[in-house]
């Protein structure tokens, strides 16, 4: 008899709740939740085929350790022994800087690489920690950071409520949304315009959201910061700007227009390629509109001058007031958040030290990459800067990595330097489900089980939702072939390179984690638990293993908790709570968070930071940039893919899906392309021959390739995405390109060069 079983979606962002149906131990279909609290039944074609994800037969069943020079299928003993064997003898030797750790996006999408990653890098003590966010939202952090003095505060749409929508370099209706976590987002798009709203799309392809717009605009590629900056300029010069209740939390307000003065919309539109009329129309219904948000992700944010793109887009909520309000952009407060605290000044967000003394500039960075000297950002530096890392010789060189959940040959840029760079790695463990592009450099493979039998909280994206609302999925299917939970694996990981290995069992990490929590909460007198004895009250905890009793404890402690309290209120959260509520629960619309989320050394919004204020002489530099007829490239996301990975599920390949290179018909008979055809791109880190596809989708002076292709390198398992492998559009790319505030790397709008082939 089939049963079934409810699974929150963990392929993209939407956190879709699944239904699915389980026969034996196998998942045999997946539909939408209906009753889920968020997604109320939607789904997507990938969700559709979650039970042919989970089944994959190239999925790995058992470690890998590489013997003699081949990997080869080994016990998960074997495994965890040969890193104990290798990276405490490595630290030893070379220092703490020898080992670097990379973590690749799906960490946001389990439980695992929310709760271990922190740990492992305590335990390691390296500061070369390099993650996906430097290929993508690194923008929004550094400018949120600036902003508001917490990089995780970021504002979200509220799409549900708002009356207009000026969305930049996002393309939800494929991509289901990010960092606006909204299930169903093509449904609440239109639900907008169906209440008489008004949806503004900026973007140089006419992608399909793009299509359902009222309005699109298709500048060239990397001119978001300068329209953004124009926009803001209108809003100042006609005076439109009206902060409202944001005032008095405004710092830098009066130096704004001086700073924004260049950027006039005559001054910027030739180099976005719109009239200044488009620009001061669009400025003029954003401020006329009741409510408005502006929302920019992807294609802002790694492009030219991202930092100062995503600093804007704030800028611009707040001008127009509807930072903080409901139907502008808001804070969400997730179940899992630390409890808000007493308003005030905070610790503030150290994006690098002023040294002392006028005039000297400031330093990015309160530490910088051995070799560029690329600033840290958030504690990690630019994974574009990963492979010179490792093989340029010197004292601190990273000799051994820990890759989990990351497929940086495929997703960061000049994979093929990167490739041979982990080729001479003294030693690598890929935590990862498919022998890849990356995990096949590795010494050990540890792969987690597949979806079906990890269990689900989505730590991450409730930070970001446009509802807040809690849910938790245990493992629907039990665990298989002696599998082991990726929280297990994570936490055997930290004890292989403490020298733990064998001495200590992997609870022992989660209760380390539990008591140094309740040590802080006990001892601190603005929390609700001081004074209490930090044993019984992880006596009471409840969970059936390490990572349950650490999502028990935070979910108690965060701003819905129980607080430990004798007498709690019946909604209060605890996770036994959670558990009687299989399909979620709803915590009710955004709410006004200022200024308790505010975290500057002011304890106001710093509107015109320092960093942005060093950084913007480079923008106005820009303004004298004008198209010389040479073509940029652009990527772009198919509904059915998921950046690299997702290419070895048959149900999800062929049709539209395919990596060909988009070219505008004006483009196309300039340059002798014919539709089907194929051509030659050449850009600073090489070339690629793609196949040609003539569309007017794209805007003329524009290419799109989409990434995550590139499947053609020997030792992997992967015989369905190696069947059709595409081409890596990263290998265009020389890791050079980065926006200097945040070390993201221009994946959107950098040249290229094209020649038909024969
Ligand atoms: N040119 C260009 N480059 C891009 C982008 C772009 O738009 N254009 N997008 C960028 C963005 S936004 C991102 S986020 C990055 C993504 O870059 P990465 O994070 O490096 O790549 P992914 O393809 O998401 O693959 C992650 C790896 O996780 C593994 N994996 C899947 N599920 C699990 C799991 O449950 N546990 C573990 N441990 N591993 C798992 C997969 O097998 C794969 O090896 O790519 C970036 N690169
Ligand atoms: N189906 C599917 N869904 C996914 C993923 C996937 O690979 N496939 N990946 C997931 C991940 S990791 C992420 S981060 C999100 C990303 O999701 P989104 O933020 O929606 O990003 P994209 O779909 O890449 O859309 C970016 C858009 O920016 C446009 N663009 C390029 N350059 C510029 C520019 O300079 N200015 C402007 N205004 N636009 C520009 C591109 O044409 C493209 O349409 O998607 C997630 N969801
Ligand atoms: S939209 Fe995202 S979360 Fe929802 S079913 Fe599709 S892949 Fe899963
Ligand atoms: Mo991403």
């Amino acid at each position: 008899m089939p049963r079934s079983a409810l699974r929150v979606c963990p392929l993209c962002e939407a956190t879709c709740g699944l239904t699915l149906t389980i026969e034996g131990t196998t998942v045999t279909g997946a539909r939408g939740d209906r009753d889920d609290v968020f997604s109320r039944g939607f789904l997507c074609p990938k969700g559709a085929v979650f039970g042919a994800v989970d089944a994959d037969p190239d999925r790995l069943r058992t470690p890998l350790v590489r013997r003699d020079g081949r990997l080869r299928e080994a016990t998960w003993e074997e495994a965890f022994d040969a890193i104990a064997a290798a990276v405490p003898g490595i630290t030893a030797s070379y220092g703490a800087q020898s080992v670097g750790v990379v973590l690749g996006n799906p960490n946001v999408h389990t439980m695992a690489g929310a709760l271990y990653p922190p740990l492992l890098l305590k335990a390691l003590g390296t500061r070369n920690l390099f993650t996906a966010s430097t290929v993508d939202q690194m923008p929004k952090h550094v400018s949120s950071g600036l902003l508001f003095g917490d990089p995780f505060a970021i504002p979200v749409p509220d799409l549900d409520r708002t009356d207009f929508l000026l969305l930049l370099g996002a393309n939800p209706l494929e991509s289901n949304g990010s960092l606006c976590t909204a299930p169903d987002f093509p449904g609440r798009l239109k639900a907008l315009r169906a209440r008489g709203g008004t949806l503004v799309v900026v973007d140089p392809r006419r992608t399909r959201t793009a299509a359902l717009a009222d309005r699109h605009l298709a500048p060239r590629p990397g001119s978001d910061a300068p329209l953004l900056a124009a926009l803001a300029h209108t809003l100042l010069a006609e005076k439109l700007a009206d902060p409202g209740p944001l005032a008095p939390h405004l710092r830098g307000l009066d130096a704004l227009p001086a700073a924004l003065a260049d950027f006039t919309p005559e001054a910027v539109a030739a180099g976005c390629d719109l009239t200044a009329e488009e620009i001061r129309a669009l400025a003029r219904d954003l401020a006329a509109a009741p409510t408005a948000a502006v929302y920019g992700r992807m294609g802002s944010c790694t492009a030219e001058h991202g930092t100062l793109a995503s600093w804007l887009v704030d800028v611009l909520n707040i001008l127009t007031g509807n930072l903080d309000r409901p139907g502008g952009a808001l804070f969400p407060l997730s179940a899992t958040a630390p409890a808000p605290r007493p308003a005030g000044p905070g610790k503030g967000f150290a994006l690098g030290r002023s040294p002392a003394g006028p005039g000297k500039g400031f330093a990015l960075g309160r530490w910088a990459s051995r070799v560029s000297g690329h600033p840290e950002v958030k504690s990690e530096l630019p994974l574009a800067a990963l492979a010179e890392e490792i093989d340029t010789p010197g004292e601190g060189r990273i000799r051994a990595l820990i890759a989990i959940a990351a497929n940086p040959v495929l997703s960061a840029p000049d994979g093929r330097r990167l490739d041979a760079a982990l080729a001479g790695l003294d030693f690598m463990v890929s935590v990862d489900p498919y022998l890849n592009e990356t995990s096949r450099h590795a010494h050990v493979v540890l792969p987690p089980p597949p979806p079906a039998q990890s269990p689900h909280f989505d730590f991450a994206f409730n930070g970001f939702a446009v509802r807040d609302q809690v849910r938790y999925s245990p493992r629907a299917v039990p665990l298989q072939d002696g599998g082991r939970d990726e929280c297990e694996i994570h936490a055997r990981l930290i004890l292989a390179v403490s020298g733990l290995h064998g001495s200590a069992e992997p609870s022992a990490v989660d209760d380390t984690a539990v008591r140094s929590t309740l040590a802080k909460a006990t001892a601190d007198p603005d929390s609700p638990l001081h004074g209490q004895d930090p044993a019984r009250l992880e006596a009471r905890l409840t969970g059936a293993d390490g990572p349950e009793r650490r999502l028990d404890l935070m979910l108690r402690l965060g701003p819905y908790g129980d607080r430990f309290g004798h007498d709690p209120a019946p909604e209060a959260l605890t996770l036994e709570r959670l558990l009687a509520h299989p399909h979620g629960i709803d915590l009710g619309p955004l709410k006004p968070r200022l200024p308790g989320v505010l975290r500057t050394r002011s304890g106001g919004i710093e509107l015109l930071p320092d960093p942005v204020v060093a950084g913007l002489p480079r923008l106005r530099e820009a303004l004298a940039d004008r198209p010389d007829g040479a073509l940029v490239l652009v990527g772009r996301r198919h509904l059915r893919s998921n950046n690299s990975w997702l290419h070895n599920v048959p149900a999800l390949t062929g049709g539209s899906n395919r990596c060909t290179l988009q070219v505008h018909p004006a483009d196309a008979a300039r340059l002798g392309l014919a539709d089907g055809g194929r051509a030659r791109v050449t850009a600073a880190g090489g070339s690629l021959e793609v196949p040609v596809e003539v569309t007017d989708a794209v805007r003329t002076g524009v290419v799109s390739l989409p990434h995550g292709w590139g499947h053609d390198r020997p030792g992997t398992r992967l015989s369905v995405a190696s069947a059709d492998p595409g081409a890596n559009v990263n290998q265009l790319l020389d890791g050079r390109l980065l926006d200097p505030l945040s070390g993201t790397a221009v994946l959107n709008g950098f040249p290229v060069e094209l020649v038909p082939l024969p």
